[in-house]
């Protein structure tokens, strides 16, 4: 084997000396205040809670270092009991792309994932802190938007608890998502740098990319006579890999997590242009090359074509190739193997560069002829959709590809030439196919079709859920299923992992679940909840898990209070939406339901009042910097809440808060306590949703339209148990259009009138600050169908202030719920991307298998 190559005097040495995993109270606290006192350079005289977190925070990532290295080697060594030669290294591993990994903070996840997380609460208990306060010292890494970035990150997770060799792969942004605070009711962007201190991340300075950009191509003629291109003359930037350990749950195995930085190519700073006194030069290009990697586009679902942004996809595409190759050139095996090795997938089309990229590599650089080349590109990719909304569909324009990646537009034009080439001769009749299917857009200028390249360059494209997999079938990619059947689309429905939305989260829950199922099981097979079930009717159970529900509640409320200054009574009804502001998941109509509900109240004599179940609607989330609705969205909530909670009149009976910048920290606080969660888009625009997902497990009920993993979660839950309203997916193109050309004009709903009629007369201040919002409703068309789901709305959440009086029936809806939530683990997503699209196996931890 390979270490049978190393004499034994050496091995014997780093065996005696090589460090073990702390396993008690003892040891944890020898490493933790071996940390403050040399790698921080603190004593127990000037001990904070900063220094106590960095000290637990070292401790672990040592911990998880020995991990992380005992799996890089057992994943990537075949059998370490027989004689491995060099050419049986074993690959197989799964290369994540995404531009986005939402992890939020790590210390928590890490004591939990290794089953240390009460050794370390007692350990540092004794140094004199509270582990919730240490815990709550660590900034998040949000190296992402919303959804898909966290998605990233629960499979990240599920990927590691299942023991599958895998490694993500994004950009080390020195600014991740913006900061967001709220100044007298406008959202104010502050930049996240989370770099100061990062216990997590190892640098490796040895292993460095480089990269070109711009240049020029030149054809040469190679030994053998074949013409060969040779893409010169660049700019060279630098890659620097950073790397952070993705422990599993219950499981020695630790995956990576790969970040690129960028920096200049010569270094530090160019000393010849300092020396001749250009030293702005000089500083220009090293910053100039920092910038690629320097902070995270804030836009979730809407795509702005900024040659950074571009520079950004390609850095990050070729970085991750170059060293996925590398690692597959140290096998010595044939090219063809590479798909069975390899499995790469490409999460949205931010990564679709890596297609044309990696064809580069196999005929310019390793001399294969295109077909076979393309072939091994077919097979090694897959992608997965997650929108179908025309304003995040990814469009380069072909003279900025030009100019920035020459080489890289002759493959596209190529791969479309071929394409087209397949098209015409299996569809030779219809003409108008080739200019619907082909990458390049024929517009002023030329733009380049990233989805169509995905799909062309990819074995197998998913969607995210099952109604948004069939509507990329119908929509979006319908002539393509015509051309390559429709085996090629699959649906792998999101989930989440269970692990941080249950276990961390809602740590009472989760014992309270382990205490009746005989332990902690469920976290690693969630459909084990099922047997949650039995227990529907028994009293203690039905107890404490009210009692829960309610602690959780009493806990987001004193975060009110801290964050926003507002009392609110932890037995009203908690009505939640947070999530990312924009038009089609409409929190618009959820703000104009909230002033609709303050209306009918100012109108109830005290009598009826008395009758009336109290709420408290709480909103959150960031609008895109550039994104002026959805700013003005938030404008209108706290202007909203303002003067509801400040009406004595109303009372306990109504308010209203909106939680500065919502992250997933503070999701781990939100969604636990919620009674009703709203996820509420105009249907067929939210492709899954993963929050809805995370409500339910802890215990609350949805009101939600028939979109998304919505509609998945009312199979599961039962449609007793789901509150759904609105109109369907197929007949909102029916409804648009009627808005426009319908005989008897566009008619409004008369509550709806009213609400606008009350924005209009400055009740929630200058009424000019909302007429945009009212505008597009009323004069553009109303495109997300606000008016037409009003009533419904309103009507449905009358409904659930009746359910929520009977807490009983309430209860009984909750408990079954949470046992029938089963299926949306992001466990059994990644089982199904393993089997139907990356064929791996899971690599077992040596310890595991022995
Ligand atoms: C989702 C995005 C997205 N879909 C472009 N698309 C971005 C597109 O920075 N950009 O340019 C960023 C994000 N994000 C979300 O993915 C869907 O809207 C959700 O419905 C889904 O649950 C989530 C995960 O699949
Ligand atoms: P390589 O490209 O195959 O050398 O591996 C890529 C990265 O994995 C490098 O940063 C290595 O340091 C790391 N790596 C490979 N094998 C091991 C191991 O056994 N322990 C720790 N890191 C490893």
């Amino acid at each position: 084997s390979v270490e049978a190559s190393i004499p034994e005097p050496q091995r014997a040495a780093w065996k005696k000396f090589s460090k073990k995993e702390f396993s008690t109270k003892d040891e944890f606290q020898a490493e933790t205040v071996q940390h403050i006192e040399t790698t921080l350079a603190r004593s127990l005289f000037n001990c904070d809670e900063a220094a106590a977190y960095s000290g637990t925070a070292l401790a672990f990532r040592d911990r998880l270092v020995i991990a992380w290295n005992k799996t890089q080697q057992n994943q990537t060594f075949a059998d370490p009991k027989q004689k491995v030669h060099e050419s049986d290294v074993k690959l197989n591993k799964v290369a994540d792309l995404s531009l986005e990994f939402l992890m939020g903070r790590a210390l928590d996840n890490a004591m939990l994932n290794t089953g240390m997380k009460d050794i370390a609460a007692d350990g540092v208990s004794d140094l004199g802190f509270r582990m919730e306060d240490i815990i709550s010292q660590e900034r998040d890494a949000a190296l992402g938007n919303g959804g898909l970035g966290r998605l990233a990150a629960c499979f990240l997770d599920s990927l590691a608890s299942l023991n599958y060799p895998a490694w993500g792969y994004a950009l080390r942004y020195r600014y991740g998502i913006f900061k967001q605070e709220i100044i007298d009711g406008y959202q104010v962007e502050i930049p996240d740098y989370w770099l100061d201190f990062n216990p997590w991340e190892f640098p490796r300075h040895d292993v460095t990319v480089d990269i070109q950009f711009y240049g020029n191509v030149r054809k040469e003629t190679d030994e053998s006579g074949k013409q060969v291109s040779v893409w010169e003359n660049g700019e060279i930037v630098t890659a620097v890999a950073y790397d952070a350990p993705i422990p599993g749950y219950g499981t020695k195995t630790t995956n990576n997590l790969r970040l690129w930085s960028s920096k200049a190519a010569q270094g530090e700073f160019d000393f010849t242009k300092f020396n001749s006194g250009e030293y702005e030069a000089s500083v220009a290009d090293q910053q100039r090359a920092e910038t690629i990697s320097a902070v995270l586009y804030p836009n979730d679902s809407l795509e702005r074509g900024k040659e950074l942004r571009l520079k950004q996809q390609y850095f990050w595409c070729a970085a991750s190739l170059f060293d996925i190759v590398r690692r597959f050139k140290k096998s010595k095996k044939a090219w063809t193997e590479f798909p069975n090795q390899v499995a790469i997938q490409l999460n949205d089309t931010h990564p679709t560069l890596a297609i044309p990229e990696l064809q580069r590599i196999l005929i310019d650089q390793e001399g294969l002829e295109w077909d076979e080349a393309w072939s091994i590109v077919q097979q090694t990719f897959g992608y997965t959709n997650h929108t179908v909304l025309p304003e995040a569909l990814e469009k380069w324009s072909v003279p900025l590809i030009q100019h920035l990646l020459p080489r890289h537009l002759q493959i596209i034009y190529d791969i479309n030439l071929h394409f087209l080439q397949f098209v015409e001769r299996n569809f030779p009749k219809d003409r108008d196919m080739l200019g619907r299917v082909s990458i390049i857009e024929e517009s002023q200028p030329k733009m380049v079709r990233m989805a169509y390249l995905a799909v062309i360059g990819s074995h197998k494209v998913n969607g995210v859920a099952e109604l948004h997999s069939d509507l990329i079938k119908t929509t979006i990619f319908k002539d393509f299923v015509r051309i390559y059947g429709p085996d090629k689309f699959t649906n792998v429905t999101n989930g989440i992992t269970p692990r941080r939305w249950l276990h961390q989260a809602n740590p009472r829950l989760s014992q309270l679940i382990a205490s009746k199922l005989g332990g902690y099981e469920f976290l690693k097979d969630l459909t084990l909840l099922h047997k949650l079930e039995a227990y529907v009717d028994d009293k203690e159970f039905r107890k404490e898990f009210q009692a829960i529900k309610h602690a959780n509640k009493v806990r987001l409320a004193e975060y009110i209070k801290t964050a926003n200054k507002v009392t609110v009574n932890p037995s009203s009804l908690f009505d939640i939406q947070v999530k990312r502001i924009h038009e089609y998941k409409r929190q618009q109509l959820n703000i104009f339901g909230v002033i609709h509900r303050y209306l009918e109240l100012k109108d109830m004599s005290a009598e009826e009042r008395k009758k009336v179940q109290p709420r408290v609607s709480i909103f959150g989330g960031k609008a895109a910097p550039g994104y002026w609705m959805a700013k003005t969205i938030i404008h209108l909530v706290n202007q909203v809440a303002q003067v509801i909670n400040n009406d004595a009149e109303i009372g306990d009976l109504l308010k209203v808060v909106f939680l500065e910048d919502y992250n997933v920290s503070k999701a781990e606080i939100i969604i636990p306590a919620s009674d009703i969660s709203e996820h509420i888009s105009t249907a067929g625009t939210e492709a899954s949703g993963t929050s809805n997902m995370k409500f339910v497990l802890n215990g609350g009920l949805v009101i939600g339209t028939c979109d998304g993993a919505n509609i998945e979660i009312t199979r599961e839950v039962g449609e007793d148990n789901i509150f759904l309203f609105g109109n369907l997916s197929e007949d909102v193109e029916d409804l648009r259009h009627a808005h426009f050309y319908s005989a008897d004009g566009f008619r409004l709903d008369p509550a709806l009138q009213r609400v606008f009629d009350t924005i209009k007369s400055g009740t929630f201040g200058d009424a000019n600050s909302f007429s945009a919002l009212i505008n597009s409703i009323l004069e553009h068309g109303d495109y997300y169908l606000v008016s037409d789901d009003f009533k419904s709305y309103v009507d449905t959440q009358k409904l659930i202030d009746e359910a929520y009086g009977n807490q009983e029936e309430w209860l009984t809806k909750t408990i079954t719920s949470v046992s029938r939530m089963g299926f949306f683990s992001s466990d059994r997503c990644i089982e199904e991307y393993a089997e139907a699209i990356w064929n791996v196996e899971p690599v077992l931890p040596k310890e595991d298998t022995a």
